[in-house]
């Protein structure tokens, strides 16, 4: 397996479910990534040390996702200067407001891109990721191209009844 190019970190297992449809989509992509539960709150060294040895171990972009009071994605940006890309996860409560407004409200200063709540976004934190990488990739931007394309041959075939 050749090193990691993306980082996939979550507040907890429970966030996998959603997480997993990022994974999937750097699996199509033909990234290479690592996955990792890593909490803001119940493991806060684990969290500072992941994000400060990302650059040096070959990480590019670092996607995040949490839900509730996610400040994991915010805290990961405080500490490196890669790309991260912040998913909420949709929480039981409030249903993935609180991890959205958690998320996308971050001061000026340390950016989280942030996508939608749930699957949606967190298959758009693996293509935006895969963006990031194509502006150095040839190769990686074919394969997006070819992914835009299935896209649009689905809405060419389907068929209303
Ligand atoms: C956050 O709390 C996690 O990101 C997760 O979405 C949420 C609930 O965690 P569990 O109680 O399921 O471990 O830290």
């Amino acid at each position: 397996m050749s090193k990691a190019t993306v980082g996939v970190v979550m507040g907890s297992s429970s966030d996998w479910e959603t997480m997993k449809n990022a994974c999937d989509i750097l699996e199509s992509m033909e990234i290479s990534y690592e996955k990792k539960v890593v909490s803001a709150h119940r493991t806060p060294d684990l969290m500072f040390q992941y994000a400060e040895t990302a650059r040096e171990r070959g990480l590019k972009v670092i996607i995040a996702g949490a839900g509730g009071a996610a400040h994991l994605p915010g805290m990961i940006a405080a500490k490196t200067t890669l790309p991260v890309i912040g998913v909420p996860v949709q929480s039981r409560a409030l249903h993935g407001m609180d991890s959205l407004l958690s998320i996308v409200q971050m001061p000026a200063g340390i950016p989280v891109a942030t996508v939608a709540i749930g699957a949606s976004g967190a298959i758009n934190a693996g293509l935006l990721a895969a963006q990031f990488l194509s502006a150095f990739d040839e190769p990686l931007k074919e394969r997006l191209d070819s992914y835009r394309k299935s896209l649009e041959q689905k809405v060419k075939e389907s068929d209303l009844k």
